[in-house]
């Protein structure tokens, strides 16, 4: 729901309408705030309890994925920057977008392969970063701006998911959801968001998405266990924003951190294991949960696909698989989905654009 997430303006002149200024540390805003109470009572309150992964990335939780990415055991991050370095042009080729928009964008340093490819054919115009982590998002939209002078940069606070509309109509436009981002979204509501990214494209446009493969368990389970520990204690900082916004006692020593692969669902789960019987508090929210030791909170998945597990989930989604790309020792996938079919009516092709599949709004 709009109302409820923040939707900020990062880098830009002119402030987002009901934008309410410079976020604190926390990045939350009062909508955040609501949204994260209400998130957070519903998680806490169903069976088996969960806790949106969302919320791992305070500007703690996202130094502490940087991190991730650096560690021997987490081949995700160097698979795609390498897929990243050697396709980003026919990628460019293909679509020849004016527009780059990445969702979650993070630190934002592989989206520079793509705007150099951009930049290189004369095609670059508009880069809008989308993150949920406000701190971050302005410094890779004032980097950005920096290093790429003739483009028009701006960033988007918000969800990829439930803000995803108010990107508006596309034409010119590559969209990004990299480092397997994908995989935080429950398989079977897969087609729905994909439907959703179709509705700002128009044909001749794309979206690029970095996939995590389906592999043996071990390799997989490292990734998510790694040795120095930092996965762990990703895992547990969701409790430390739980206790800084909704004023919570989580005792984070009181909580184990916990992943593996889930071969029949084909995604990781990450799970926290209270350690003790213990009660927490969360007065913000006017609630108490009582956890046995061995109890649970289920605080991210990450699901794997094969390529045909992949297409199987575009079915119906108005994309079509129109490139995929793979490292050899298939760990990570680049697919290029683009929209297969012109739209019946035209409706949601920009004006003037009809004709031009792609890049006439640049
Ligand atoms: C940012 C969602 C791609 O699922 O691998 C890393 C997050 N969680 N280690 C992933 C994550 C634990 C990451 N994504």
């Amino acid at each position: 729901m709009a109302d409820v997430t923040s939707w900020r303006e990062a880098g830009s002149a002119a402030p987002a309408p009901g934008a309410s200024g410079a976020s604190g540390a926390s990045g939350a805003s009062d909508a955040g705030a609501r949204a994260l109470a209400r998130d957070v009572r519903a998680g806490l309150q169903s069976t088996p309890r969960t806790l949106p992964c969302k919320y791992f990335y305070d500007d703690h939780g996202s130094r502490l994925f940087e991190r991730i990415t650096r560690q021997p055991e987490y081949y995700q991050t160097r698979t795609e920057q390498a897929l990243l370095e050697e396709h980003a042009g026919e990628v460019i080729e293909r679509v020849a977008p004016r527009e780059l928009v990445e969702l979650g964008s993070g630190v934002g340093r592989k989206v520079r392969l793509l705007l150099d490819a951009m930049r290189a054919r004369g095609l670059l115009r508009r880069c809008l970063l989308l993150d949920i982590n406000a701190l971050y998002l302005r410094r890779s939209v004032a980097q950005l701006a920096a290093e790429y002078p003739g483009a028009e940069v701006r960033g988007l606070h918000g969800d990829f998911q439930a803000d995803l509309q108010r990107l508006g109509p596309g034409g010119g436009r590559l969209v990004l959801l990299l480092a397997g981002t994908l995989g935080n979204i429950v398989p079977r509501r897969l087609p729905e968001f994909l439907s959703q990214v179709r509705a700002l494209l128009v044909p001749g446009d794309g979206f690029l998405v970095g996939v995590d493969l389906v592999k043996d368990r071990a390799r997989l389970e490292a990734a998510y266990n790694d040795r120095a520990g930092v996965t762990a204690e990703f895992n547990r900082n969701i409790l430390a924003v739980l206790n800084r916004e909704l004023r919570a006692d989580f005792d984070l020593g009181a909580w184990e951190h916990v992943a593996f692969y889930d071969e029949d669902e084909a995604w990781i789960e990450m799970r926290l294991r209270s350690a003790a019987d213990q009660r927490v508090t969360l007065p913000a929210l006017g609630l108490a949960c009582d956890f046995r030791r061995g109890d649970e909170i289920r605080t991210e998945i990450s699901a794997k696909y094969t390529r045909a597990s992949l297409e199987a989930r575009l079915a119906g989604s108005g994309l079509r698989l129109s490139r995929w790309w793979t490292d050899a020792g298939q760990r990570f996938a680049l697919a290029l989905l683009q929209p297969d079919v012109a739209p019946h009516d035209g409706s949601d092709l920009p004006p003037g654009a009809a004709g031009f599949p792609s890049g006439s709004n640049g």
